[in-house]
């Protein structure tokens, strides 16, 4: 519900929806970089993001576990990709990573 009520305020101006624009094409040069990088790749699920804050948050708790090469998040997407090394690190404990923040992971 909360979710739902920032969103609709952050969508009521134009350049809001330009920056949301930009936000897009900027997760997509980002999961296109992970895609790229060395390691296994994993997609999860992300509910709960409203904006580029939130994506960074996610993007920090990722990068910071051990063993992860690459981290992209895209907040209106719902998703994050990452790029990590499975002789460190498994997706089991990405997801929980992901969870440290406050938003809602899950399998894809
Ligand atoms: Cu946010």
């Amino acid at each position: 519900m909360l979710t739902t009520l920032l969103f609709a305020l952050n969508m009521t101006t134009t350049e809001a929806q330009a920056c949301a624009m930009a936000d897009a094409q900027a997760a997509a040069d980002a999961k296109a970089e992970v895609e790229a990088s060395e390691g296994n790749k994993a997609t999860f699920k992300v509910e709960g993001m409203t904006c580029g804050g939130c994506s960074s948050k996610v993007i920090a708790a990722l990068q910071g576990v051990d063993g992860v090469h690459a981290a992209a998040v895209d907040y209106q997407a719902g998703t994050a990709t990452v790029a990590f090394d499975p002789a460190k690190v498994d997706e089991a404990k990405l997801l929980e990573a992901i969870n440290t923040t406050g938003f809602a992971g899950s399998n894809s």
